[in-house]
């Protein structure tokens, strides 16, 4: 299980799109620019140049150069790049590159569901389970669970949805923006015209066939969780959404989710899951209302109860304290999610009251909804202006071509971020936090629509790159995407996929991201090995290892999004 870089050039272990970028980075203490030379699969050069001398690389604490092969367009197997007397690994070039990428990353979801039996005729034998928490012992179960604390006396059945990452948490927050990202990959393809790739029979899902495409059936696993989440009327707080539901305590490594006996909590509502829920379901009710109106109607109402709630409690705040048993996803500032819940809200339904509420937003205006480190969980601003930049609304002329320059100025600065580094990272040397795999790959989602909005192929080019950064092109020469490259992360943290801990049980599955460098040690496995790396190489594939090689849904559903725009041919 050895994950270690096995050469100093460092390429996309996966390999490259025949039309695409095509760059690799050497670590060499070389200062003059060296010679680089590709072979293909019968040993013949087929293409030689010139490195281009980098110098030091902060992020990664490496010297480094980099090679562009960009113009060599061949498709073939097994392509080797050789500087120096150093030789990559072995990679393809190929239009279809990503297609297995694309079901495999998207399968995360089924794989990660509660709530139901995961199917070993979908799934192969190894990774088939019993389903969790519908309440067949020892589970407490999900169907019938206390709330917590405040004004609360009743329970609610919250069955379903995905588990957040490697534990059997269910957080609104997180499962909302995952959500929205896997509908959001879709609408942005039905828009290009190659919707057909997530249809329906495309995935291994137990809904295949049903007539309704299979990433939206998967979304819809999440979104009828999210609002099971809704507190009902006549309740307090009726209309908001509780922010999470998690086990009292912290579980055991590993732990099926069907062998957890830990009492199951619901955590009071908050401002920022009510808005979550908002936006996501808003985005339901236009996207699905073509396969399932009356479905589309359900969302619609929801999200409509949902922002109405956020207003008459508009700083319910969830604490950063509330962490026994499961994770916290505390936010003080709710002004984005307000944005982005407006966002959807108006784009789904153009009434004037979403418009107001807009155009009245600080983030209407703000120059900073795109940060150099990326929209996230608690970072919702700049999902509201890809709506915007996106879907067909009435915001003035001038609104909507400010909301689309804010677009491409945040695909700029990525683009000039990763021209600036070794190995075209879109973050900054000081943005490997937890998660910074997920961040890498959110920042690609922001280039491909500004690539989108624009035509400008600099960009789809960038949102290309990102995908040689997290399949290998990186500090530790590894594949973060379990299954995809020479060597890569399979020790992620998990309860199931335990390999580590229990011979019996599976690796992570085949599309699996890990949450990647995170330079803040936050667990006691990385500060323990991991002490003085550099940013990008603060990364251990060890299952203990939390803080930089979880998997989580947030994550996964870039990939995802990411892998399905990859895999679309340029040609029709
Ligand atoms: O992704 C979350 C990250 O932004 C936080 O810094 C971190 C600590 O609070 O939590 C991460 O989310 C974890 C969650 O709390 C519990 N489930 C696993 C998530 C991924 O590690």
């Amino acid at each position: 299980t050895a994950t270690t870089a096995t050469t100093a050039v460092r390429v996309n272990q996966v390999g490259y799109l025949p039309d695409g970028p095509k760059r690799a980075t050497v670590v060499t203490t070389a200062a003059q620019s060296l010679t680089w030379q590709l072979r293909n699969a019968s040993g013949t050069l087929v293409a030689s140049g010139a490195t281009v001398p980098r110098g030091a690389d902060t992020p990664s604490g490496q010297s480094v150069q980099v090679a562009d092969f960009s113009s060599y367009q061949q498709v073939g197997p097994s392509h080797v790049l050789t500087v120096d007397g150093s030789s990559s690994v072995p990679f393809e070039i190929r239009a279809d590159l990503y297609d297995s990428l694309r079901s495999d990353s998207m399968a995360f979801f089924h794989h990660q569901r509660s709530g139901i039996a995961i199917d070993a005729a979908l799934v192969g034998p190894s990774y088939a389970r019993r389903a969790g928490h519908l309440g067949i012992a020892p589970n407490k179960g999900d169907t019938s669970v206390p709330c917590q604390a405040t004004a609360c006396d009743y329970t609610q059945d919250v069955r379903g949805g995905w588990y957040d990452a490697g534990d059997h948490g269910k957080y609104v927050v997180n499962g909302g923006i995952s959500t929205w990202l896997v509908v959001n990959s879709f609408e942005r393809a039905k828009r290009a015209g190659k919707d057909a790739a997530l249809g329906d029979s495309t995935l291994r899902v137990p809904e295949r066939g049903n007539g309704m495409p299979d990433v939206l059936d998967e979304a819809r696993w999440e979104l009828d969780f999210l609002m099971r989440m809704q507190v009902p009327e006549g309740k307090p707080y009726a209309g908001m959404a509780f922010h999470k539901i998690h086990d009292a305590a912290w579980t055991g490594m590993p732990t099926l989710p069907d062998q957890d006996a830990q009492p199951r909590e619901l955590h009071r509502p908050s401002t920022a899951a009510t808005l979550n829920l908002a936006a996501a379901a808003a985005q339901c009710a236009r996207v699905f209302r073509p396969y399932d109106a009356a479905y589309a109607d359900r969302c619609l109402s929801a999200a409509r109860r949902a922002w109405t709630a956020a207003q008459a409690n508009p700083a319910l705040y969830a604490p950063d304290s509330d962490s026994t048993g499961g994770g916290a996803y505390g936010d003080t500032r709710v002004t984005d999610e307000f944005y982005w819940a407006a966002a959807e809200l108006y784009a789904t339904t153009g009434e004037s009251a979403y418009r107001d509420a807009i155009v009245s937003s600080p983030w209407h205006t703000a120059a900073d909804a795109f940060s150099p480190y990326g929209f996230g969980w608690a970072d919702t601003a700049a999902l509201g202006r890809l709506v915007l930049a996106t879907v067909p609304n009435r915001l003035t002329a001038t609104d909507l071509a400010r909301v689309r320059s804010s677009v491409t100025a945040a695909a700029d600065g990525y683009l000039s971020r990763m021209a600036a580094q070794g190995y075209a990272v879109p973050v900054p040397a000081d943005g490997y936090f937890w998660g910074s795999n997920g961040e890498v790959a959110n920042d690609a989602v922001v280039m491909a629509v500004a690539g989108e909005l624009t035509g400008d192929a600099r960009y789809r080019a960038g949102a290309l790159e990102t995908l040689d950064y997290l399949l290998g092109r990186n500090a530790l020469g590894l594949s973060y995407v379990t299954g995809y490259g020479e060597t890569f992360s399979r020790n992620q943290h998990h309860r199931f996929w335990a390999h580590q801990l229990d011979a019996s049980l599976p690796h992570p599955p085949a599309g699996s991201l890990a949450g990647g460098p995170n330079s803040a040690l936050q667990d006691p496995v990385a500060q323990e090995k991991l002490a003085g790396c550099a940013p990008a190489a603060c990364y251990i594939d060890h299952i203990d290892s939390y803080s930089t090689n979880e998997v989580a849904v947030n994550w996964n559903a870039p990939l995802a999004w990411l892998a399905a725009y990859a895999a679309e041919r340029t040609s029709t």
